[in-house]
């Protein structure tokens, strides 16, 4: 599993609080804190209210990158602030992301063969998010199509079913574990298969047991890679279970701490 992680995100208020202030310690301890729980990437997002989204994507990649090397995950719908963190990520990015809107795959393709990056393409169109998994796989299949036409490998290539709130969108988990699953029968090789976790709880109770069940089940569905708290060590543990479950690591009795080191 691929585990990015989603604290970097002017959603959060410490967030943006050091973004306005230019409290770089801030935003190097997410980084290193969230590398040293296991992290592999970082996803790095300006958030909703962000007046300068270029100049805070530029400050905080350029903070992240004093004290962590792991890729960036460029979060942000604008094409401006995607190239902005692709010119200065020192490791291969992430450009989060497309959706299957013609033009938005066409711009996003091109940028992604122009700084060798990597794709997350959300399985979203004009007509929003859709409601089951049949229509799911389609709007896949659209990106995995251009994408090839774009000459991006599909290993390189991301899928989101796009993860739903439970307490809004119940009907929706059921639909976005199917589509992880057969999202990988669209290519061969497979296509990667990622969720934004957190957005499973927002607005629930007891959001760290909605997430980790979620991603077991996820997990258990083929997924293989996840924006989620690397923090929340609980939901690591529950991940790192559920892949020696699934024989991707032999079983020690310590196998959560033979996997950190790893
Ligand atoms: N797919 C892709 N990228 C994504 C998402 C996705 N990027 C953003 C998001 N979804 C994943 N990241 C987060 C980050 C935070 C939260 C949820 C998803 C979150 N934030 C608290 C909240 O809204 O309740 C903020 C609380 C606070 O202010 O402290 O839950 O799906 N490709």
């Amino acid at each position: 599993m691929i585990v990015i992680g989603e604290l970097i995100n002017g959603m959060y208020k410490d967030v943006r609080k050091a973004i306005t202030g230019k409290e770089a310690d801030v935003i190097q301890h997410l980084a290193e804190d969230q590398v040293k729980a296991g992290a592999g990437a970082l996803d790095v997002n300006t958030g909703p209210y962000s007046k300068n989204p270029k100049e805070d994507m530029k400050w905080l990649i350029e903070c992240i990158q004093k004290v962590t090397d792991v890729p960036l995950s460029i979060d942000s719908t604008k094409f401006d602030v995607i190239e902005e963190g692709l010119k200065l990520a020192k490791n291969r990015a992430i450009i989060n992301s497309t959706n299957a809107d013609e033009e938005r795959m066409s711009r996003i393709f091109e940028l992604a063969k122009r700084y060798n990056a990597r794709v997350i393409g959300l399985t979203m169109d004009k007509s929003g998010v859709p409601n089951n998994k049949e229509k799911r796989l389609e709007v896949a299949a659209t990106i995995v199509a251009k994408a090839i036409d774009y000459g991006i490998n599909v290993e390189d290539l991301f899928l989101d079913p796009i993860v739903l709130p439970v307490n809004v969108a119940q009907s929706q988990g059921v639909e976005v574990l199917e589509s992880i699953r057969e999202f990988k029968l669209l290519s061969d090789p497979a296509p990667n298969t990622i969720v934004g976790l957190s957005n499973a709880s927002q607005g629930a109770k007891l959001r760290s047991l909605v997430n980790r069940t979620f991603l077991v089940m996820a997990v258990a569905s083929g997924l293989t890679a996840a924006i989620l708290d690397p923090l929340d060590k609980e939901l690591m543990d529950a991940m790192i279970a559920a892949e020696l479950i699934l024989n991707k690591n032999i079983y020690c009795d310590s196998f959560l701490d033979a996997y950190r080191k790893k």
